[in-house]
C-alpha cells in the first residue's frame, strides 16, 4: 500500500502581543522556555517524533532570532527531499506586503505544496507547549475519511474565550465552530468545559488548495479560525480529534495527560515554566521516548558554590555563589552572585544577578543585568514604576536592547 505523504506547514509568524516585553525582540515561537528550549521546539519535536519530517516553518514578525535558532537546533537546509525543516520567509508571491492572516500565509506558499505533492497538509501553530503524537491524529483522519480534521481539547469555560469553540456530534463530526466567542458554549457532557480548537489542522490536499484559491479572491479576513474553518462545515466533512485520546510513550503516572498550554500571557508562560519543577512535575520533559529537541549549547555544567538550591532547574555554564534559589527555572550562562535570593523566578540565558539582590516572581529576559542590592517582586507599585508588571504581579526585566529610563534599576 502506498504510504500517506504528509507535509507540515508550521505557522510561526505570530506577534504574541500579550507576551510583551518578551516579544519585543522576537516572535512568540522564538521565546525561550524551560531553560533550554524555544516554544517552537515543541511543535517541531512533536512532528519529528511522530515520523513526519517534511516541515516548512513560515516566519514573519521579528523573525531574526527564530531563524537563528532554527538554523542552530534544526539543521535547516534539508537532508533529503522528504526530510527537511526549512524556514520560509514571506516571499510576497501573490502581492506586495505581509501575510494577511494565517490562510494567506499558506496560500502565498502553495508552490511548496505543489512541489512536495502531499496527500495531507498538516497546518499547525507554533505557539504552544504540548506533546502530541500527530501520527495518531493522521490515522484518525484517514479512518473517518474526513476532508479536514481539527485538533481539540476540553478547556475550562472561563479560560476558553480566546479559542475557537467546536461543537461535535457523537461521531466526532464537527457541526459548529465559533472563533473566540464571548460566551463559549459548554460541552454537553462536561458543563464547565468548552471543546477548544488547538489551531492545528489536517487538510486533504484536494480540499485545501481550491479552498485557499477561492478564499484569496474574496474580500475580508484570510484566517483559518475566523473564516476558513467556520465556512467549511456546510460543504465538507470536518472531524475533531481530541488530544485527550492521544498517547505519547514514556508518560509518567503523575503527569497531566494531554498537557497543552497556550502560554499566551506572561502569567501562563510563567506557570508553564513552574509546571516543569518538582519531584513529580505535571510536565516532565525527562522523557527519552518523546524528546523535545533544543539548540546545541557549548559550555560546561553549572557550577554551584556554597549555595542552597531547591526545586529548581539550572542551565549549563551558570554559576551561583553563596546564593539561595527556590522554585526557579534558570537558563544557561546565568551568574548569580553572593547573598542573592531568588524565588519563583524564570531567568533566561546570560542574566547577571548582582550580590545581595532579592528577586521574587521575576521573569528576566536574556542578558538582563540586575545590579546588586536590588529588590524586585516585593512592592508592586514601586516595581510598576519601572517595569512591566503582569496581572498577577510578575515583574519582567526586559532584554537589555529595550530602552529603559536611565537608572530604572
Ligand atoms: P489565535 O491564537 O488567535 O487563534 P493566530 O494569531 O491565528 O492564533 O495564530 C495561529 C498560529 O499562526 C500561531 O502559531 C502564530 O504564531 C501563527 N501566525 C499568526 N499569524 C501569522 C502569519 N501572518 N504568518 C505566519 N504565521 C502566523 C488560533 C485559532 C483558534 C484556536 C487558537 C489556539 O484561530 O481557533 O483556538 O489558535 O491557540
Amino acid at each position: 500500500m502506498k504510504s500517506t505523504r504528509v507535509l507540515g506547514m508550521i505557522m510561526a509568524g505570530g506577534k504574541g502581543s500579550r507576551l510583551l516585553p518578551l516579544t519585543e525582540v522576537r516572535s512568540k515561537p522564538a521565546v525561550p522556555f524551560g531553560g533550554t528550549y524555544r516554544i517552537v521546539d515543541f511543535v517541531l519535536s512533536n512532528f519529528v517524533n511522530s515520523g513526519i519530517t517534511a516541515l516548512h516553518v513560515l516566519v514573519q514578525y521579528r523573525s531574526q532570532s527564530l531563524i537563528e535558532h532554527l538554523r542552530n537546533a534544526w539543521q535547516i537546509g534539508g537532508r533529503s527531499k522528504d526530510n527537511f525543516v526549512s524556514v520560509v520567509p514571506p516571499q510576497m508571491r501573490a502581492r506586495e506586503g505581509w501575510y494577511e492572516g494565517t490562510a494567506d500565509a499558506i496560500y502565498q506558499n502553495l508552490n511548496l505544496i505543489a512541489d512536495f505533492r502531499p496527500d495531507i497538509i498538516a497546518v499547525f501553530g507554533a505557539d504552544h507547549i504540548y506533546r502530541m503524537d500527530i501520527g495518531q491524529m493522521v490515522r484518525r483522519h484517514l479512518e473517518t475519511e474526513a476532508d479536514v480534521t481539527v485538533a481539540v481539547l476540553p478547556v475550562p469555560v472561563k479560560e476558553a474565550t480566546g479559542f475557537g469553540i467546536v461543537e461535535t456530534e457523537e461521531s466526532g463530526r464537527v457541526v459548529g465552530f465559533q472563533e473566540k466567542p464571548a460566551h463559549p458554549k459548554p460541552m454537553p457532557t462536561r458543563s464547565d468545559y468548552a471543546l477548544s480548537s488547538m489551531g492545528n489542522y489536517l487538510f486533504n490536499t484536494e480540499t485545501l488548495v481550491p479552498l485557499l484559491k477561492r478564499d484569496a479572491s474574496r474580500q475580508g479576513p484570510h484566517d483559518f479560525g475566523r473564516n476558513i474553518v467556520p465556512d467549511l462545515l456546510a460543504n465538507y466533512v470536518v472531524h475533531a480529534y481530541d488530544l485527550s485520546c492521544n498517547d505519547i510513550p514514556g508518560l509518567r503516572p503523575y503527569e497531566e495527560h494531554a498537557y497543552w498550554r497556550d502560554v499566551g500571557t506572561l502569567d501562563a508562560y510563567w506557570q508553564a515554566n513552574m509546571d516543569l519543577l518538582g519531584e513529580t512535575p505535571i510536565l516532565d520533559l525527562r522523557n527519552a521516548d518523546w524528546p523535545i529537541v533544543s539548540g546545541r549549547y557549548d559550555g560546561p555544567l553549572p557550577s554551584l558554590i556554597r549555595s542552597r538550591i531547591d526545586d529548581s532547574m539550572i542551565g549549563q555554564s551558570s554559576q551561583c555563589v553563596d546564593a539561595e534559589i527556590r522554585r526557579s527555572v534558570i537558563g544557561r550562562g546565568v551568574r548569580i552572585e553572593r547573598g542573592a535570593r531568588i524565588e519563583e523566578c524564570v531567568l533566561l540565558d546570560d542574566v547577571h544577578v548582582g550580590p545581595h539582590t532579592r528577586l521574587r516572581r521575576v521573569i528576566a529576559d536574556r542578558g538582563a543585568v540586575i545590579p546588586g542590592q536590588t529588590r524586585l517582586g516585593y512592592e508592586r507599585e514601586r516595581d510598576a514604576a519601572h517595569f512591566h508588571v503582569s496581572e498577577s504581579g510578575l515583574v519582567v526585566v526586559p532584554h537589555p536592547s529595550i530602552d529603559m529610563e536611565p537608572g530604572s534599576l
